[in-house]
């Protein structure tokens, strides 16, 4: 349970914002942690491929622009439920639907410029670190709080 994995994506408005440090100061402050990070400049291709879901959507062309627009970082995280919580710290997809004290609620307001992305469930989490990470980016190591975070 503890070796749980989520993709948390910091998105070009993110970037272009400064919010990068922020988002990763709050999974690193809840106790998660940070076993793969990079900065890139998705391709229109990967996104298509990271939102398939999403394809029939009206807003998908919008969405595809946006976040090719420019470099996002992308992340993995490890804990325990991290991909529930790392949602729950995200807040809802609709900023405005958003409680004040998630990241969304915090620093956005439109749901085409919502900051950031975290994986939905356990499984896609792991089909979406696999879309962005290759092996060698994931890092496996003990963190040295790992005693003081769990029981
Ligand atoms: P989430 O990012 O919370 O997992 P999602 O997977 O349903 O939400 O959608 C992916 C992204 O697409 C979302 O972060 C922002 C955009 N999006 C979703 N619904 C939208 C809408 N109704 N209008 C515009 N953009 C939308
Ligand atoms: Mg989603």
């Amino acid at each position: 349970a503890k070796e749980e994995r989520t993709f948390i994506m910091v998105k070009p408005d993110g970037v272009q914002r400064g919010i990068v440090g922020e988002i990763i100061k709050r999974f690193e402050n809840r106790g998660y942690k940070l076993v793969a990070c990079k900065m890139c400049r998705p391709s229109k291709e990967h996104l298509e491929k990271h939102y398939a879901d999403l394809s029939k959507k009206p807003f998908f062309p919008g969405l595809i622009q946006y976040m090719s627009s420019g470099p996002v970082v992308a992340m993995a995280w490890e804990g325990k439920e991290v991909v529930k919580m790392g949602r729950a710290m995200l807040g809802a997809t609709n900023p405005l639907d958003s409680n004040p004290g998630t990241i969304r609620g915090d620093f956005c307001i439109d749901v085409g410029r919502n900051i950031c992305h975290g994986s939905d469930a356990v499984e896609s989490a792991k089909k979406e670190i696999g879309l962005w990470f290759s092996a060698e980016e994931l890092q496996s190591y003990k963190s040295c709080e790992f005693e003081w975070v769990y029981e």
